[in-house]
């Protein structure tokens, strides 16, 4: 089958927006002790299913946090449809093991709506791991990986009926709910780990998913989590979490990250990023070619956090000032930044991030003569290019004095 869409025409989105947001909700919020919960305290399955009872998603208003995402300037928002524990967000005739199920609601439906509502890009996670199926093999990563009859256990277990499930919740998701147009599947980790191997592509069928994908959803862009062979991953799969080149492009990549340190709900934690730090970490991101996807993780009853709502509107107030040094800009490549200052590019204009206010003068190496203009993002105002700096008096003279070809920018003391 050949692909309708180029790469490039698949991820032009993508690659302008920038800034997404991560959801990671499920029956863990109940625990409020994060979404690997059940394996880190090797809960069992009834144990663990009183988790399930007692999710209940009534203050959950995904308007409401489509609308916090679009007020932090975050394009695209990601949501866990079904996490490792494996209990569905949505209406799926596959399990009873769904929030439709529990309480009658579907919230991939109302995640996708209250987005396209927003003019948000829709995102979905789907957990190729699934604690919850009898016929999953208990690996490395399983809560039961620990059991001394994990041998026999898995000898009653069947991969292929798993695949078989797995591939008609993702065929549900693909088919239900309009165009998806990013999913996030998550994770394939094929190493041994305290004397048991992890699950590799071909568990998955990764091969056969992602040929499903591209039927069902042609724009929808799929993360490199299948574990495919390289040949199989194209340049908007291949997202590690750092920028790589492949053939001399820079891929496609993604920063998945968390306000505070965690991705399911945790109540105890205090860790939280400054919004500073989250701009910082966007802005870096963006200087290197990539997007940041940022995670907040719901309370039990659906809410996000408000300590985390307020770091994310008040990114959002630089972002609505600083939005153009982000949205569809990139990599400065022609200018290499001094330290303490971050780069960015779009177009013919370059975006100075100054990390540490200076007092009084930036010096820009490398930049003399090339600067018909500065100015301030943050109020408009013009930043003065000092007349001298495009032949700065040599060096000789005034050890102080930049080195040549540095362009020079007179400052306002504070940061306006
Ligand atoms: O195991 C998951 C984890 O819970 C979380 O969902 C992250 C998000 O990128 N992905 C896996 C760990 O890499």
């Amino acid at each position: 089958m050949t692909d309708p869409l180029t790469s490039a025409e698949r991820t032009a989105w993508f690659r302008h927006d920038h800034f997404g947001m991560f959801i990671h909700y499920g029956t863990y919020a109940v625990a409020g002790r994060q979404e690997w919960v059940k394996y880190f305290e090797r809960i069992d399955d009834d144990t663990y299913r009183r988790y399930a009872d007692h999710f209940d998603p009534d203050l959950y208003d995904a308007r409401a946090i489509a609308r916090l995402a679009k007020e932090a300037g975050q394009r695209y928002v990601v949501l866990t449809a079904k996490h490792h524990e494996g209990f569905c967000l949505w209406d799926t005739a596959t399990t009873d093991y769904s929030v439709a199920s529990t309480r009658g609601r579907d919230l991939v439906r109302e995640h996708v709506e209250a987005l396209r509502a927003e003019g948000l890009r829709v995102g979905l996670y789907f957990s190729l791991l699934d604690w919850s199926h009898p016929d999953y093999t208990i690996d490395w990563s399983h809560p039961l990986g620990n059991r001394p009859d994990v041998d026999e256990l898995n000898a009653t277990r069947d991969m292929g009926r798993f695949r078989a499930y797995m591939r008609e919740q993702l065929r549900e998701l693909l088919t239900g709910y309009g165009r998806i147009d990013y999913l996030f599947a998550d994770f394939t980790q094929p190493a041994v780990r305290d004397g048991l191997p992890g699950k590799s592509a071909e568990d998955w069928d990764a091969a056969g998913l992602l040929a499903m994908c591209r039927e069902l959803q042609p724009a929808m862009i799929v993360n490199d989590r299948f574990g495919l062979p390289a040949d199989l991953v194209t340049p908007e799969q291949y997202q590690p979490v750092r920028p790589v080149e492949v053939d001399g492009e820079r891929v496609l990549w993604e920063a998945c990250q968390t306000v505070n340190g965690a991705w399911g709900y945790d109540r105890g934690n205090v860790d939280d990023k400054s919004p500073e730090l989250i701009v910082r970490m966007l802005v870096e991101t963006v200087s290197l070619g990539g997007n940041l996807l940022l995670n907040v993780g719901p309370t039990a009853r659906g809410e996000v956090p408000e300590r985390h709502a307020d770091i994310l509107r008040e990114v959002g107030r630089w972002m609505r000032r600083h939005q153009d040094a982000v949205y569809g800009a990139g990599p400065a490549e022609d200018a290499e930044a001094p330290s303490g200052v971050i780069y960015t590019r779009r177009g013919d204009t370059l975006y100075a991030h100054v990390l540490a206010w200076p007092f009084k003068t930036l010096y820009l190496p490398g930049l003399a003569g090339r600067a018909a203009f500065a100015r301030l993002l943050s109020d408009g105002t013009e930043i003065v290019i000092d007349a001298g700096s495009e032949e700065p008096e040599e060096s000789h003279l005034n050890p102080s004095a930049p080195p040549p070809g540095t362009l020079t920018l007179t400052l306002p003391t504070c940061r306006p």
